[in-house]
């Protein structure tokens, strides 16, 4: 995988923010500045962000991505339905990622992570993930949206 320019990166939106009734900020507002600061062109919702807020600023923006942060243990409820309101929407190749605390307490990763995927999340990230890991992914992901671009 090579990793994109800032210049490619710079054609790339991102919506973050963190559901539901969470006001857990910190981690969302580090993400955001370091993506930013990578090249990503950012939208920030910030804490306490209803699931269709998400929606509503990625169809405004013209986004390729949505990455929710969920912290409080509540994030399986908070994101449950989320890839069915895009579809409604009109967002049916959106990249969805989440990332934070997402279930309460301690529990198997790889267990986590498919009960995410299934409900239609492109990609999971566990506690404790570092920005590197995201740009990587994120490189990844839209290699070939920006492919010619460079
Ligand atoms: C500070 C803190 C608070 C502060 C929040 C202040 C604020 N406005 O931000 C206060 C005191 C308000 C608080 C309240 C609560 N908290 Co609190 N809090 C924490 C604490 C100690 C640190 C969180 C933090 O800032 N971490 C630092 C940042 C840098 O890390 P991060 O958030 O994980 O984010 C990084 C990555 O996860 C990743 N990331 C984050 N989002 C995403 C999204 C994507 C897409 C990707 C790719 C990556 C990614 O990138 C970030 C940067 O590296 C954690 C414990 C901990 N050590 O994490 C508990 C913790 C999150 N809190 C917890 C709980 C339970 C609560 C309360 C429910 C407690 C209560 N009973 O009232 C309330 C909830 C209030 C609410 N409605 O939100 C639990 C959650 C448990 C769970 N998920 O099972 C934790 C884990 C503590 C614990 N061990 O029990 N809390």
């Amino acid at each position: 995988m090579t990793a994109l320019t800032k210049q490619q990166r710079a054609s790339i939106t991102l919506v973050t923010g963190v559901i539901g009734a969470d006001t857990h900020i910190v981690g969302n507002r580090i993400l955001s500045m370091a993506l930013e600061k990578e090249g990503f062109n950012i939208v920030t919702l910030g804490a306490l962000t209803p699931a269709e807020d998400f929606i509503k600023a990625a169809i405004e923006t013209a986004a390729d991505a949505i990455l929710v942060s969920s912290l409080y243990g509540q994030g399986e409820l908070d994101c449950r339905g989320f890839r069915d309101m895009c579809i409604e929407a009109g967002l049916d190749d959106i990249v969805l990622y989440v990332g934070g605390n997402l279930v309460v307490g301690k529990q198997a990763w790889e267990e986590v992570e498919t009960r995410f995927t299934d409900m239609g999340f492109d990609r999971a990230f566990p506690p404790g993930t570092r920005t590197p890991d995201v740009v990587e992914k994120l490189d990844t992901d839209f290699q070939s949206k920006v492919s010619g671009t460079a």
